[in-house]
């Protein structure tokens, strides 16, 4: 049974979905399982070594002022955090990744007491990490969307650090993918998980390196409601990705 589930989930992702997000997270080495979308909710829900907000599709988010942007759909909060010290790497693994065009973005968000009891869409988000064109033009350059890609079916791997300096406590942790492939229709991909960070650092971001999400977004940005394809993209080898500036710490 479980090899013929196996077969017919691989021919349906292989086949149908060129979509994704991040299922795991590993931290020094160790590795932590996250909402897998297409498994039973049964054997995940509330489940004490869950550490990823709930998402049931691999499918993306198309508005950018979707309620949903936040932490995906339907976000439910974890029993389970990461801990990690700050300082150190996360790492977040997707399997099948498959756009290449299109900014990634890792955010932070501090729950107070518990990362369990938290709204996402209360955060106040800055940035850690964006990573966006590496090399060429907007069209047929290089964007770590693509190089971060393994093309052997391995999974490919996103890792950034936690700021040295972060004050110690609850986080929520977003990683995000824009994928602008389609002309004037972003997508975006969002999965959150909960990390307890501990170490010794004092700071937190000054005001201007916050947002709000939904909020950070629009169609009224010309780097998000962009047609990849036209003569100016063609023409173009810098992209600017919206937002605060990231927070270095
Ligand atoms: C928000 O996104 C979710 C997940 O993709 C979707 O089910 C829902 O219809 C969207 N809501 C709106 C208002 O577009
Ligand atoms: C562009 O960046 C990619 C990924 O880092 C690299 O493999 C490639 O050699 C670069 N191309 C040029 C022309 O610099
Ligand atoms: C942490 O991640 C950064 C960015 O990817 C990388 O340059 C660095 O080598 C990593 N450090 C460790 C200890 O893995
Ligand atoms: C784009 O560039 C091509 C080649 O130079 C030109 O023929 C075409 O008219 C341009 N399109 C627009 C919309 O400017
Ligand atoms: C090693 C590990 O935790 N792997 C998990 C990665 O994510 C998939 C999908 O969520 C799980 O099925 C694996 O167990
Ligand atoms: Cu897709």
């Amino acid at each position: 049974m479980t090899l013929i589930f196996l077969f017919i989930t691989t021919v349906f992702f292989s086949t149908v979905v060129a979509h994704g997000g991040t299922s795991n997270y590993t931290v020094n080495g160790v590795w932590y399982r996250g909402y897998a979308p297409y498994d039973s909710p049964e054997s995940q829900d509330g489940q004490p070594w869950l550490i990823q907000r709930k998402w049931i599709s691999i499918n993306p988010i198309f508005e950018p002022g979707n309620i949903s942007i936040a932490c995906n759909y339907p976000g439910d909060p974890a029993p389970a955090s990461i801990p990690i010290t700050a300082g150190d790497n996360i790492t977040a693994v997707y399997y099948d990744w498959l756009h290449t065009v299109g900014p990634m973005v890792v955010w932070m968000a501090d729950c107070g007491e518990s990362c369990a009891t938290f709204h996402a869409t209360n955060g106040k988000w800055f940035k850690i990490a964006q990573e966006g064109l590496i090399n060429g033009t907007i069209t047929e350059g290089i964007w770590f969307q693509r190089a971060f890609q393994e093309w052997d079916g391995s999974p490919s791997l996103w890792t950034e650090t936690i700021p040295a300096s972060l004050k110690p406590g609850n986080y929520l942790i977003r990683h995000e993918i824009i994928s602008l492939h389609i002309a004037n229709k972003p997508q975006w991909y969002p999965e959150c998980a909960h990390l307890t960070v501990k170490g010794t650092g004092t700071k937190v971001p000054e005001e201007q390196y916050y947002a709000k999400i939904p909020g950070v977004w629009s169609m009224n940005q010309p780097e998000i409601n962009i047609d990849v394809y036209s003569n100016q993209s063609r023409a173009s080898t810098t992209y600017n990705i919206p937002g605060p500036p990231v927070w270095k710490g």
